[in-house]
């Protein structure tokens, strides 16, 4: 199970209210209690921007999170504990403040050609396929290419120095001891056609691209884990995901958020269906990320739809990955000109304060005093928290899950079900959509509850409306498919 974890607002020790290495090692019993045994550290790279995506040098820690020896001992515990780290690593685009930026614009070799130059007004037309935005930036007269805004000119990978510079930048990282990379925004390092003048993914050359990529990587270290971040229909999902060994589910993500809210166990049969069924990589299954509104707030702060959706997240074969402070309900809209609110600090505490509290920006959504802190949520057995932490302590003594074979789904009168096994295990999953109790019988398995209410009786068992149960069988018994 992966943690996502958002340095800044987790855990601060040197008291200047921004989340550190430190405070992260210090934390890392919390993380493994928890359950996790790995971690995806978004960017931790020198930037002038507060998520860290645009990187000024790629060879530098930002030094508000600590030095290199702070991060190495962070590292260096976490494997300790047997908790894998994977770094999220931003190719495609740099900082309006690295240096190689600079080169750029000032016609410098070999930098002059690591950005694209505007060279056909006409390029200026072209959109942004997702929302419109233009593609273009312009400094000292000079228009480049950069699709995730001007402060973030993309780099051009037609230019063989930098290909070399970015396996260079990938050893160094590795040599500090990661497991491996979260590639982010896998699909872009070829997207705008010169030729058509026009936006364009070019996913042959950008596979091209990553497998020799890997092929480096894998020559320096064995053992690695790679996942990229591909926020595309499934189809494109899936050619990624080969390469890198893993891919972030995205349609699995909206299936069971919307099947939840909408009460429709269609939606997910038809998301486990095209996204987890004879897969040759790991889907890399989650609710919601830094990019998206937190799953409460989705849900329009229902908790009980929220815990229900973890809870078949929890149950699904794949390697659920957990949004920090999702295991609080940490609540915030994501909106594309202030991401903030999904970036909030982690509440230690009820009064909004004590060791480790970050504190870098105001908190408009998990405020002080409102229950969600982690204090309060521990001490009251029926919290939140506590029901995450049951569902995910059931997982994290399940690992053969994330690779089991789902024998079977079924629908009927909306009670969804799910048989896994592998050559050891299997277990029979039911999450009920439905308003009513549903009986089932039990003749030969364990039950467990996952998430809401079940009664127990000495021949069947009564699921409760949005309630999650497990029935554990015997490796030996017979599955009726
Ligand atoms: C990554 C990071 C993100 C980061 C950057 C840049 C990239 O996670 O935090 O921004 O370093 C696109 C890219 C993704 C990118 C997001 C933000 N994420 O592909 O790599 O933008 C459609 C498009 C997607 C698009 C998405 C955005 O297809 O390509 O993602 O919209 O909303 C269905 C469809 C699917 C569709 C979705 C949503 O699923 O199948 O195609 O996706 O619906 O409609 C960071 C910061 C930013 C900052 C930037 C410079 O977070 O704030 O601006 O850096």
């Amino acid at each position: 199970m992966f943690y996502q974890l958002y340095l800044r607002s987790f855990a601060d020790n040197n008291g200047d209210g921004i989340g550190d290495f430190q405070g992260a090692t210090r934390k890392m019993e919390y993380l493994k209690n928890l359950g996790f045994d790995s971690i995806w550290l978004m960017p931790i790279m020198l930037s002038p921007s507060y998520h860290g995506y645009t990187i000024s040098n790629h060879y530098k820690v930002n030094p508000l999170y600590g030095n290199f020896d702070d991060l190495l001992l962070f590292v260096k515990k976490a494997h300790k504990r047997n908790i894998k780290v994977i770094l999220d690593l931003p190719l495609t685009h740099t900082s309006v403040n690295h240096n190689w930026f600079k080169g750029f614009l000032h016609n410098k070799i070999p930098f002059k050609n690591w950005y694209l130059e505007l060279n056909n007004t006409a390029w200026l037309m072209a959109k942004r396929p997702w929302d419109g935005q233009s593609l273009w930036g312009k400094f000292n007269n000079k228009w480049y290419y950069s699709l995730f805004g001007p402060t973030s000119p993309s780099l051009n990978y037609e230019a063989p120095s930098l290909v070399k510079e970015i396996e260079n930048i990938t050893l160094f990282w590795l040599d500090k001891g990661f497991d491996g990379f979260r590639f982010d925004a896998a699909k872009h390092i070829f997207d705008f056609s010169a030729n058509q003048g026009r936006f364009e993914y070019q996913h042959e050359k950008n596979l091209t691209f990553w497998k020799k990529l890997i092929q480096v990587m894998s020559h320096f270290k064995e053992e690695l884990y790679f996942i990229g971040e591909v926020w595309d229909e499934q189809k494109v999902i899936e050619r990624y995901s080969a390469v890198f060994g893993a891919g972030f589910n995205f349609p699995l993500s909206y299936a069971i958020k919307e099947s939840v809210k909408e009460r429709n166990p269609a939606r997910l049969w038809q998301g486990i269906n095209a996204t987890l069924i004879n897969k040759k990589y790991i889907p890399v299954n989650f609710l919601n990320n830094h990019d998206m509104s937190r799953t409460l707030t989705f849900m329009n702060g229902s908790k009980r739809k929220t815990l229900f959706s973890y809870s078949i997240l929890l149950t699904l074969p794949g390697m659920p990955c957990i949004y920090y402070g999702e295991e609080l309900g940490m609540k915030g809209n994501y909106h594309k000109h202030y991401p903030e609110e999904v970036l909030e600090p982690f509440p230690w505490y009820q009064a909004g304060a004590g060791p480790f509290q970050t504190q870098w920006k105001a908190s408009k959504k998990n405020t002080p005093y409102s229950g969600i802190s982690r204090e309060y949520q521990k001490k009251n057995f029926d919290s939140y928290f506590n029901k995450f932490k049951k569902m995910l302590s059931f997982r994290g003594q399940r690992k053969w899950i994330d690779s089991a074979t789902i024998t079977g789904i079924n629908i009927k009168n909306d009670l969804f079900s799910v048989f896994l096994k592998n050559s050891n295990h299997k277990v029979h999953l039911y999450y009920n959509y439905s308003d009513n109790k549903k009986k089932i019988q039990n003749n030969s398995g364990t039950p467990v509850e996952i998430y809401g209410k079940i009664n127990y009786r000495s021949h069947y068992l009564e699921i409760f409306p949005f309630s999650t149960l497990a029935v554990e069988k015997r490796a030996d018994s017979i599955s009726p498919f």
